[in-house]
């Protein structure tokens, strides 16, 4: 390809509305343009990076026993009132409907598809197990989309189902698509950890997710350095601490503390550390007030919360709410008193005279005591778990680290067969329900998260199985016949050996050429200059080298070749 043809937009600003390394270097890079908010047009070099993610994506789910369909956008409500999924999802959901005042969505997700069309022409356990794939634009009405690729309305996704007779099935099923995805991000180039994920609405009770590794990432992983536990922080147990807290038990006191209503606040009013307070937090669990206890210095896993209240609606109660029912603000909130259902978090079970809100504002109380000054519904694991926490597998430490989710499989079991009625006649002629899993990658939010895992000053740094070109030729200057000579020549024998390569052609100084090719991230420049071409040489740049190397002309084409045989 030669650059003077090519639609590839560079520019030298940074746009304003980009925040994160990926959205501003695809969008200076000339790789992807916004048609609206979280909607994007991919130009030539990102739909080279697209396609060949997909393909690795292909190669991978065929080799595991997938078949590639292609299912529709546009979906009729009918599946998704029968899955009882319509009123679950609210404005997330892109809702039309046609001429006829049908109703559709535009497809955030495929179950319900799916499993109609399975339950359609599949009848007998012979014809399982049954691994069904696309690879297709998905729709969902973010609130705030944002980061560009990363968080988009539209964006495109691989999603399969695992179709199986019984849980035995399903778990091989799981373990296929685990170690696909597992073979997908290595061959990508990328620097990934699967970890143990929540499963969330999609149902179901096992799931993981991968996430490729990026400092500034959304999703908080902790894994262990001693044993193979990772867990997404949604999902991650905390274990008890130990009880052996043998402080003698003091005499509750109340203290007045004016105008103090954070753990902060008291951490110097009463010379208080934080482990030695304990926060009550007010939330409204499908309606119903309950209050929630953590360590002064811990935060409530709201995730783990609505789990074991096993509730649809949870969110905090507003402090109107709280002062008519608690007689206090949030500041000065505790246990003591409580006329609501109160859950602990198991560290708060072996704390001895802590400190917490009175139920009165400017007044705490201090040597509170479980057990004694309050009875909790029950002690749970409902903090995050932090760096430093006791691996709940083998005791080891645990670490923590950001990253991009870029892939998510989960167990569904029955949920969407048993909803949607959809079964096969067993070897004893009794119908029973498939029995299902669902695997997604976010295939544009993988070209977007290896951006943010490699890039530097100068711009993107391709991984080199998804660069869009393998090499660029850079003629120093164009005008001078002989360097555009040489360049086309080298240029025209890679074409011919199947190498990706990119001739910049234009008129333009070298200066500006090396930045371009440095912005867009292309692995290889080998660049033609008065210099070398007096040895009889070209210059060769890795990407992510500084280093320059000289190579023979007559050399060239096997140097190249033989490196990117060899990665
Ligand atoms: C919706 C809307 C948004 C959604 C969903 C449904 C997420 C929804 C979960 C999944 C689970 C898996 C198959 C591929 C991998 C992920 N956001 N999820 O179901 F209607 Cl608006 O999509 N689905």
């Amino acid at each position: 390809m030669k650059f003077s043809e090519l639609f590839c937009p560079t520019l030298r600003e940074v746009p304003a509305e980009a925040e994160t390394i990926s959205h501003q270097l695809l969008l200076r890079g000339g790789y992807i343009r916004k048609a609206t908010a979280g909607v994007y047009s991919y130009l030539p070099l990102a739909n080279r990076v697209l396609k060949k993610i997909m393909n690795i994506v292909r190669e991978e789910m065929d080799r595991a026993g997938g078949q590639e369909i292609l299912m529709p956008i546009i979906q009729p409500r009918e599946l998704w009132e029968q899955s009882g999924r319509w009123d679950l999802y609210g404005d997330e959901m892109f809702r039309l409907t046609d001429r006829h005042n049908r109703g559709f969505s535009l497809g955030p997700t495929h179950e319900e598809i799916i499993t109609a069309l399975v339950d359609g022409d599949i009848h007998s356990y012979r014809d399982l197990p049954l691994l069904l794939y696309q690879i297709q634009n998905k729709y969902r009405d973010e609130i705030r989309p944002r980061f560009g690729l990363m968080r988009g309305r539209e964006f495109i996704m691989k999603d399969l189902y695992s179709f199986d007779m019984d849980d035995e099935g399903m778990d091989i099923s799981y373990r296929k698509m685990y170690d696909a995805y597992s073979r997908i991000f290595s061959r990508l180039g990328l620097r990934f950890r699967a970890v143990e994920a929540d499963s969330g609405a999609i149902g179901g009770n096992e799931s993981h997710e991968f996430v490729v590794l990026a400092e500034n990432g959304e999703s908080e992983v902790v894994y262990c350095q001693a044993c193979e536990y990772a867990a997404n922080v949604e999902k991650a147990a905390c274990v008890a601490a130990n009880g052996d807290n043998n402080e003698a038990v003091l005499e509750i006191k109340k203290v007045h503390t004016p105008g103090q209503r954070t753990i902060k606040d008291l951490v110097s009013f009463l010379n208080l550390p934080e482990d030695r307070q304990v926060k009550t937090l007010m939330y409204m669990a499908d309606g119903k007030l309950v209050a929630v206890l953590v360590r002064g210095d811990r935060e409530l896993n709201e995730i783990k919360f609505k789990n074991i209240l096993e509730c649809n609606d949870l969110f905090m109660a507003d402090e109107y709410t709280v002062e008519q029912i608690c007689g206090a603000g949030f500041g000065s909130l505790g246990p003591v008193g409580l006329d609501v259902p109160i859950y602990a978090d198991l560290e708060v079970a072996v704390l001895r005279n802590f400190t917490c809100g009175a139920n009165q504002d400017d007044y705490h109380f201090c040597n509170v005591n479980p057990g004694r000054d309050f009875v909790p519904e029950a002690y749970v694991d409902i903090r995050n778990a932090v760096a430093g926490d006791i691996c709940p597998q083998c005791g080891g430490v645990l670490e923590s680290v950001r990253g991009i989710e870029v892939g998510h499989i989960f167990k569904l079991g029955t949920k969407y067969s048993k909803a949607m009625d959809a079964n096969f006649l067993a070897a004893n002629g009794q119908a029973l329900p498939f029995v299902m899993g669902c695997y997604g990658i976010g295939v544009s939010r993988t070209m977007a998260s290896a951006v943010e895992q490699n890039y530097d000053e100068n711009g993107i740094i391709w991984p080199l199985p998804i660069a869009p070109y393998q090499v660029i030729i850079v003629p120093v200057n164009a005008k001078k016949e002989e360097q555009m000579q040489v360049a086309t020549e080298i240029y025209h024998r890679f074409l011919e050996c199947g190498v990706e390569v990119l001739l910049d052609d234009r008129d333009e100084r070298a200066g500006v050429k090396f930045k371009d090719a440095d912005l867009i991230g292309i692995p290889l420049r080998i660049t033609v200059g008065p210099k070398s071409l007096q040895e009889n040489q070209v210059e060769v740049k890795k990407r992510w080298e500084k280093d320059i190397e000289l190579i023979d002309l007559d050399k060239i084409e096997d140097v190249i070749i033989k490196f990117l045989a060899a990665k």
